[in-house]
């Protein structure tokens, strides 16, 4: 096992990570922007260092600075978190030359998943299900036009080095596809810096069903069944929960066994998710792999009893998975909101500082966090301030448990998402489980 980590980032994941490492005997290095010199990571790691001023560039995503922390501190590994350089394969690559330990898959893994076109070609190989489309970029109009002809509208046009949803364009009428085509190239081009588009069949108000992934480094690999991810805005998801209420025991088996069989054909070898749309006929498809552990992890771990990010720093580490796919069970439901330091309904950042602080607790409650009473949001990163999780019985128990949480969550002096949350757990579509990724363009909250 690694006697230290480096932890290459910041908020509540740096604090999750650094419990785990704790809790593995681990000793633990902060990093940290000059913003962020008060910030609980700093606080509760062994070691923190300073790397750069606020802005993201100039520290958390300054990889010079991160190396050379890890150095200095003669940290063997670096867990990347979610977001920053969690998925930037040259930082990973630059970690194995320097001999530390990244803490996720092997760069090529990460390239081939990153490149969503070679990611839906090892999917073809190994049958997964994927919604028609191209097989290679789509280099000009011609071609566009070519598989619209073939597949029908609507289409999606989607950045090959893209993913998350960005730069996305649906075309539903011929007249549009010109255009749409024209516009998704510049925007890839200037979000990735690489203007290569794919084309895919359009799937009408899907829900988005992710399968976690965990796998060693000795070619075992189970799958902790699914998360349901459809309540989102503008491809950020706000709510997330496990199990999903469309999926029955037999199509979590299916979807499992083939999310397994696809990561295992690539070589995977650490903790992932393999994304996919469900349809209302509940055909599913597969849309991406995510290498990272992500925001939403804790739904599946309070279902399972897993600690994901436990078995993502043992995997690294080599160290052989004690799971067998017949010892994970699933018990009960969990639910996750999203506390964002956001106004609740226009949903833009409103940071701060927090000037009285009261998290709510008992039976099944769980809050990850790293803020306190007195604490100033800051304005230069992401506006997650909490993750607010429950676990009960049932659906409707957790539906509850959640209502209850919300009330008895009080954070002042900053607008939150916690009155949202508390309309959508009243809501009837929701209470019911009628749910796809159109649900919050389409309801209309009381
Ligand atoms: C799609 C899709 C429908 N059809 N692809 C969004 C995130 C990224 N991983 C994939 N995403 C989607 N891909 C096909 N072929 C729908 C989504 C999607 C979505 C699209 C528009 C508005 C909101 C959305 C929320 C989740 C997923």
């Amino acid at each position: 096992m690694f006697h230290k980590i480096l932890i290459a980032n910041r908020g509540e994941i740096a604090l999750r990570i650094i419990r785990a490492c704790k809790e593995l005997g681990i000793k633990t290095v902060a990093v940290f922007s000059t913003a962020d010199k008060d910030s609980l990571h700093v606080k509760i790691a062994d070691e923190s260092i300073c790397i750069g001023p606020p802005p993201s560039l100039q520290s958390y995503l300054n990889i010079n600075a991160i190396i050379s922390a890890a150095e200095l501190t003669d940290a063997e590994a670096i867990h990347p978190g979610y977001g920053f350089l969690a998925e930037n394969t040259a930082f990973a690559e630059i970690c194995e030359k320097c001999g530390i330990n990244f803490i996720g898959p092997a760069s090529e893994t990460m390239r081939m998943m990153g490149d969503k076109i070679s990611a839906r070609q090892a999917m073809i190989k190994e049958g997964i299900p994927i919604l028609p489309g191209t097989k290679e970029g789509v280099k000009d109009l011609d071609a566009a036009v070519k598989i619209v002809k073939k597949i029908g509208l609507p289409v999606i046009i989607k950045a090959t080095a893209g993913g998350g949803g960005r730069g996305m364009k649906i075309v539903h009428s011929p007249a549009t596809l010109a255009n749409a085509f024209a516009t998704a190239r510049a925007e890839a081009q200037a979000c990735f810096g690489n203007s290569e588009v794919y084309i895919e069949k359009y799937c009408e108000r899907p829900r988005h069903v992710e399968i976690q992934i965990v796998a060693d480094k000795h070619g075992n690999v189970i799958h902790l069944g699914e998360r349901d991810c459809s309540i989102q805005r503008r491809h950020q998801k706000l709510i997330e929960e496990a199990p999903s209420t469309a999926i029955t025991p037999a199509l979590r088996k299916k979807m499992g066994e083939d999310a397994v069989r696809a990561v295992r054909a690539v070589g995977y070898n650490s903790v992932g998710t393999m994304e996919f749309l469900v349809d209302r006929d509940n055909n599913y498809f597969f849309m991406e792999m995510n290498t990272r552990i992500q925001v939403e992890h804790p739904v599946t771990e309070m279902v399972t009893g897993i600690d994901i990010v436990k078995e993502q720093i043992r995997s690294a580490a080599g160290i052989k998975l004690r799971y067998k796919q017949s010892d994970i069970k699933m018990n009960g439901h969990a639910i996750e909101c999203r506390i964002n330091a956001e106004d609740s309904s226009k949903f833009t950042p409103c940071p701060g500082k927090i000037i009285a602080y009261h998290t709510p607790g008992g039976l099944g409650v769980r809050v990850d966090s790293f803020v306190y009473d007195q604490y100033t949001v800051l304005p230069h990163y992401d506006s997650l301030i909490a993750k607010l999780i429950v676990h009960a019985e049932t659906r409707k128990d957790a539906i509850s448990r959640m209502t209850r949480a919300l009330d008895e969550y009080i954070i002042e002096g900053i607008n939150t998402t916690i009155p949202f949350h508390k309309r959508i757990m009243a809501n009837k579509d929701f209470i019911e489980g009628n749910i796809d990724t159109g649900f919050l363009e389409r309801v209309v909250l009381e």
